[in-house]
């Protein structure tokens, strides 16, 4: 009777053990699945977001993709810059095109765009040779200052990067804009 006890006793306890040790293996199994999941999902995001194109990235609300560029250029060597890879300054047309742009800004400079009135003072256009339709410039600006600021930028003395007209032979960043190939 008591050896009968004794070992039901142990079996008892030996059953716990192996009972909760199955579990505890479940849940960590569960728990590495969910990580590698988690970790797969971020991996094939940042793939998506930053193509193969050149490190160009795509704008999930059009047809086309931006890169800035963190090198320095007069406005006319940005235009070069763009052109060279296929692309053009960027035109910034839409506020919610600004805001994901702005987003994307690692370094705090000024940043050409396509917005420019070198062909005619005050009739700003685009890269794509349209009218500026939605604008977002800092209060005062355009000021085409000592009457010769006919380049646009995203100025970093704003905290929003809201647009000023510099000087076109200033070297600064620049974004290019081009469209996304399937
Ligand atoms: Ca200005």
């Amino acid at each position: 009777m008591i050896i009968s006890s004794r070992y039901f006793h142990i079996s008892y306890v030996v059953r716990g053990f192996a009972i909760g040790d199955q579990t505890s293996c479940i849940e960590n199994f569960k728990m590495a699945n969910f990580i590698i999941i988690c970790i797969g999902f971020l991996v094939a995001a940042s793939a998506v977001e930053v193509s193969a194109q050149g490190g160009y990235i795509k704008y999930p609300n059009g047809p086309n993709m931006y890169k800035l560029y963190t090198v320095q250029k007069s406005y006319k060597d940005a235009q070069k810059a763009c052109k060279a890879r296929g692309a053009h300054l960027a035109d910034v047309k839409t506020k919610d095109l600004h805001n994901f742009l702005v987003k994307r800004i690692k370094k705090k400079a000024d940043y050409w765009i396509g917005a420019n009135d070198i062909n005619a003072e005050k009739k700003w256009k685009w890269s794509d040779k349209t009218e500026l339709k939605y604008t977002n410039w800092y209060p005062g600006q355009p000021n085409n200052l000592r009457g010769n600021q006919h380049c646009g930028l995203m100025w970093h003395r704003d905290q929003g990067y809201r647009w000023n007209d510099d000087f076109c032979n200033k070297k600064k960043f620049f974004i290019c804009e081009k469209t996304a190939r399937g």
